[in-house]
């Protein structure tokens, strides 16, 4: 080799040496961001749902119950739950009220009140009387004429009416839940189940909805959750049948309550609902039916008076139970059912949840869909 060869040919060995380290560095690189992309996948945990047991549920000691009762916590939350409704009424209504009340404004909130599900002969009356007071009154305010409008919708309700679900004097206690199809029944039948076993009563779930496939699991995943008992039969067995066992198992062990689950139907099919006045029938042979409760979905809208009308007619409805009014319910069919059919609505449903549902405080209602 030449002597002037050698520094050309170190450089060369050099460069590559550096080339191989580069290479080297930069594989480990893409390796060390492949694991940082990989390690979610591997190492993410399954989504798990924490549910909360009623066991674990620490309670209040009871002078706090006590404080609670007297002050319900209802209101603030209501409020909170019933945003979406109290939003579509109230901004309507400002924008309606926005101007000194000429004959416009007044047909304006009565579109208002109708479009928030409240019928058109209730709405045209409540628009009525308000428009009276307001020329008799020589009222100008918006906000005058929305707190009459509140007190105008509080007297549609019968404030006095008890809405407590009432017990029979002999065990067990019945209450049969009916409704149209998906209303919430079976998670209502929960949220009792859960009420009354923190009450300190026994409860048996009578699973009578033997139509729809897994109704009977359904039902007792609540009863597992809330420390209730439960009586199925086979599917497609007889509701009445089921009815008539689970009552004759609250009576022999003497339980507090029994709620009986039923399949959703549609309040125009008369078989069903015949199917219905048999169950009840067919209870009362042995015992009472205390309370019929029917559930209606609020974001239904008009179509729950229809809904009402027939279930009293079939199963002799004596509360009604109000769900989904968290979501995008308006609010005024409470008081078309109220108003129509002197059906006292007794709870409300206001999420999915085991403790939530309330009991109905027509006040407190006006309050949260009305600011
Ligand atoms: N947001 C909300 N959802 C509710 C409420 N009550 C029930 N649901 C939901 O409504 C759906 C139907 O509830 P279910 O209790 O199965 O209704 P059901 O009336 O027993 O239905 P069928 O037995 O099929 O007629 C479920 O997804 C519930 O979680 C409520 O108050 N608020
Ligand atoms: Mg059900």
């Amino acid at each position: 080799m030449p002597d002037g060869m050698l520094p050309e040919l170190l450089i060369a060995l050099g460069l590559v040496v550096l080339v191989v380290v580069v290479v080297f560095v930069a594989r480990r690189g893409s390796q060390r961001d492949a694991d940082v992309l990989d390690r979610p996948e591997t190492t993410k945990a399954p989504v798990t749902r924490t549910e909360v047991e009623p066991e674990t549920i620490v309670e209040p000691p009871p002078d706090v119950v006590e404080e609670v009762e007297v002050e319900p916590a209802l209101r603030p939350s209501l409020r909170e739950r019933l945003t979406k409704s109290r939003r579509f009424i109230t901004g309507r209504l400002a924008d309606a009220l926005g101007q000194t009340p000429d004959e416009e404004t007044w047909e304006d909130v009565e579109a208002v009140l109708i479009q928030a599900d409240i019928g058109v002969a209730t709405a045209t009356r409540i628009v009525d009387d308000l428009r009276e007071q307001v020329r008799e009154r020589k009222i100008k305010d918006p906000s005058e004429i929305m707190a009459l409008l509140n007190e105008e919708l509080v007297s549609l309700f019968d404030t006095e009416k008890p809405r407590d679900l009432t017990y029979s004097d002999d065990r067990p206690t019945v209450w049969l839940i009916v409704g149209v199809n998906g209303t919430g029944k079976t998670t209502t039948i929960g949220k009792l189940a859960s009420t009354l076993s923190r009450d300190g009563k026994s409860v048996a779930l009578a699973a009578a909805d033997t139509f729809r496939a897994a109704a009977d699991e359904q039902l007792g995943a609540w009863g597992e959750r809330s420390g209730a008992q439960l009586v199925k039969h086979q599917p497609g067995a007889d509701p009445g049948a089921v009815a008539f066992d689970a009552y004759k198992f609250a009576k022999a062990r003497e339980l507090d309550v029994l709620l009986v689950d039923t399949a959703g139907r549609l309040h125009t099919k008369t078989p069903l609902m015949d199917e219905l006045s048999k169950v009840r029938r067919v209870i009362e042979k042995e015992g009472t039916v205390q309370e019929s409760l029917l559930v209606i979905d609020a974001t239904g809208g008009q179509n729950g008076l229809n809904q009402a009308k027939e279930f009293a007619r079939a199963a002799g409805v004596t509360g009604v139970v109000l769900t989904k009014l968290d979501g995008t319910a308006k609010g005024g069919i409470a008081l078309t059912i109220e108003d129509d059919l002197d059906i006292p609505i007794k709870l409300i449903g206001v999420g999915e949840g085991i403790e939530d549902l309330e009991p109905f405080d027509p006040k407190a209602y006006v309050d949260a869909i009305l600011a």
